[in-house]
């Protein structure tokens, strides 16, 4: 999965997804998933900023989503890219839960979009 964000945007939410169509409580206490953001030709500190280190699922939670923050660097630039990887939970009582997949591509495009060739 990739999400894709405008530079402009500033904001992007990365959202994990519970899956149970049977079950209006899928887990019923609460855990925490822990990430790591792998810089691509994106960097952190220079193109977007990710504070969190986990996500925090509340009892019966379905989706919760963390929030990557998009530097705006006015340089004019091609798409850049890092991944953010869910690490497997290590807890007793979650080692069942199932990450698929565990990682996720963000795109980050600039709003300048391309230069024109120039020709003579
Ligand atoms: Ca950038
Ligand atoms: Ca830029």
């Amino acid at each position: 999965m990739t999400y894709t964000v405008k530079e402009d945007n500033l904001q992007l939410n990365v959202c994990v997804v519970v899956f149970s169509p049977t079950t209006a409580c899928p887990i019923a206490f609460p855990f925490e998933l822990i990430f790591a953001a792998n810089q691509g030709t994106a960097f952190q500190g220079r193109d977007y900023t990710l504070n969190d280190r986990a996500v925090n699922f509340g009892a019966c939670s379905k989706k919760e989503c963390l929030t990557v923050d998009i530097i705006d660097d006015d340089l004019i630039e091609d798409t850049e890219t890092f991944t953010i990887t869910l690490q497997p939970p290590s807890q007793d009582f979650t080692e069942r839960i199932i990450l698929s997949p565990n990682v996720t591509t963000v795109a980050i495009e600039d709003e300048h979009g391309l230069f024109p060739d120039l020709v003579f």
